[in-house]
């Protein structure tokens, strides 16, 4: 099965506790192998908004690229993502850093993720689960490009581990092809 690698980011409401849920609404479409400590991150693009929580996952997964965007989008809804600006704040991001070694670009989804090397909020939770894996684009580690960003304010708040993720399940997730609803 391919292997994938998740970004999630939260600067609304109850930050700990929507990637919590968001990590419960995943394992429903994949298995996760590898979950980084939940980082507070200053906010990246538009920077008049409050601090991030941010953390990078590994896993295995049956879907391909286009279905899994379109299940983790559906999920940003189900878990209550709202309409917001471009970088702008929002309750739950799911991105897509890479999928295997593929390199994928149509105008609804771009692998790898066209700007990891320029984010310490992705760069530095993935690299403690994969600081050795490969961008197949620039032959750069993640542990290269870790150093090379300005890491500034990134700090670890909590470490995470699967039995966490397995017993936060979200039992009312519905499975592909249901109705998305809100909590
Ligand atoms: N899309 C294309 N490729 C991908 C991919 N690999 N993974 C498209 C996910 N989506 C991908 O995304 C816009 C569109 O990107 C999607 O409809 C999908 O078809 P979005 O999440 O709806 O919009 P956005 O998040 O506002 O835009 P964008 O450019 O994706 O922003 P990012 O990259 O998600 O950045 N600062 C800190 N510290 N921590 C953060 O987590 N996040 C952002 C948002 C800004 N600043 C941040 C953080
Ligand atoms: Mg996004």
């Amino acid at each position: 099965m391919p292997t994938i690698y998740l970004s999630l980011g939260t600067n609304l409401g109850q930050r700990q506790q929507n990637l919590l849920r968001a990590l419960a609404g995943l394992d429903e479409e994949m298995v996760i192998t590898a979950v980084s400590p939940i980082y507070q991150t200053p906010p990246w693009g538009m920077t008049n908004q409050p601090d991030f929580l941010n953390l990078c996952l590994s896993a295995t997964t049956k879907l391909a690229p286009l279905p899994l965007l379109h299940f983790t989008q559906r999920l940003e809804q189900w878990l209550g993502r709202e309409e917001t600006v471009r970088w702008g704040p929002r309750l739950i991001d799911i991105d897509i850093l890479f999928y295997d070694d593929l390199v994928w670009c149509s105008p609804e989804l771009t692998i790898p993720h066209p700007q990891i090397g320029q984010r310490a909020f992705v760069l530095i939770p993935l690299a403690d689960i994969a600081p050795d894996l490969v961008h197949p684009q620039t032959g750069q580690t993640v542990r290269q490009m870790a150093t090379a960003v300005d890491a500034a304010g990134v700090i670890a708040i909590k470490q995470n581990n699967k039995k966490e993720v397995e017993t936060r399940r979200v039992p009312d997730f519905p499975p592909l092809g249901g109705e998305p609803s809100r909590v």
